[in-house]
């Protein structure tokens, strides 16, 4: 079956917010070996739409939590199969991510979180809802040398450059790397609060990542 019909049934699973249809296409882009990352991509935009109509209210939140539920059925069949792929090998640059206080959105960071996974990065999820200093306490704990800190609301991006005051505060803005991202984020936004790096998606966010390695 061509990649484009199959990614077609995932992409009609999210919009009727079925878990099992989701389930159904992930393991048919598996077994048809259909591109995993052009998949979830499109299942990237996919939710974009869905939130389009949740603003217009053609919508309402459950039907949105259970899209983003149908979602994370397929990323759990896609993780392992991209695994397997993965350049993982051996000691890893360690990363810490979360979301922002008072955001509870999860699906993006999940993405990047498996990404940077499969990029070849020891990665822990330290959640959602996490504010400044349990970013910094965890990744200190972890010896992080990236902190990966998603905001997906216009009302919780501020957060971000809370994240990065908080370092400079406590003497050890100079001991992590900060990657910011999430819907209302962008490199400028991102350069006005001093961070290291920027990512509009989770493959980007692999790029950048290494870059900040690198350097
Ligand atoms: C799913 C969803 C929910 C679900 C979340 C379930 C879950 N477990 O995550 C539920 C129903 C709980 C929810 C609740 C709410 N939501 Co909501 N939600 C969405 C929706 C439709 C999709 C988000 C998503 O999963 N996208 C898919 C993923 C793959 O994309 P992503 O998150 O953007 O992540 C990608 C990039 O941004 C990037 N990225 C993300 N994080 C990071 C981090 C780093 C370091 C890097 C480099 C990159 C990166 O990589 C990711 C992968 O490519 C968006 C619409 C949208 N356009 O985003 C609204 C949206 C974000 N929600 C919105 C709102 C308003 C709310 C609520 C306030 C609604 C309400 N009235 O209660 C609550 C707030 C809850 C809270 N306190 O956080 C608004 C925010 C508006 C704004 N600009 O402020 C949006 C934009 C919808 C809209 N158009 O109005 N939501």
């Amino acid at each position: 079956m061509a990649n484009q019909e199959v990614i077609q049934k995932m992409k009609d699973a999210l919009l009727a917010f079925d878990e099992d249809m989701a389930q159904a296409a992930a393991e048919e882009v598996v077994s048809t070996g259909a591109d995993i990352v052009e998949t979830m991509k499109v299942m990237g935009d996919t939710m974009g739409e869905i939130g389009e109509q949740f603003q217009v209210m053609e919508i309402f939140l459950p039907e949105v939590l259970l899209a983003s539920k149908a979602f994370k059925v397929a990323m759990k069949i896609f993780e392992p199969e991209l695994l397997k792929s993965g350049t993982a090998q051996g000691e890893r640059p360690r990363a810490v991510i979360g979301s922002v206080k008072g955001d509870l959105h999860t699906v993006g960071k999940d993405m990047v979180t498996t990404m940077l996974t499969v990029g070849g990065f020891e990665v822990k999820d330290l959640g959602i809802d996490l504010d400044a200093s349990t970013f910094i306490t965890e990744a200190d704990a972890f010896g992080a040398k990236i902190i990966c800190v998603s905001a997906l609301m216009s009302s919780t991006i501020a957060q971000q450059k809370t994240v990065i005051e908080f370092l400079k505060a406590k003497g050890l803005r100079d001991k992590f790397k900060v990657m910011v991202g999430g819907g209302p984020c962008t490199q400028s936004w991102a350069d006005s609060i001093g961070a290291d790096g920027f990512a509009k998606d989770a493959v980007g966010a692999v790029e950048v990542a290494k870059k900040l390695i690198a350097n």
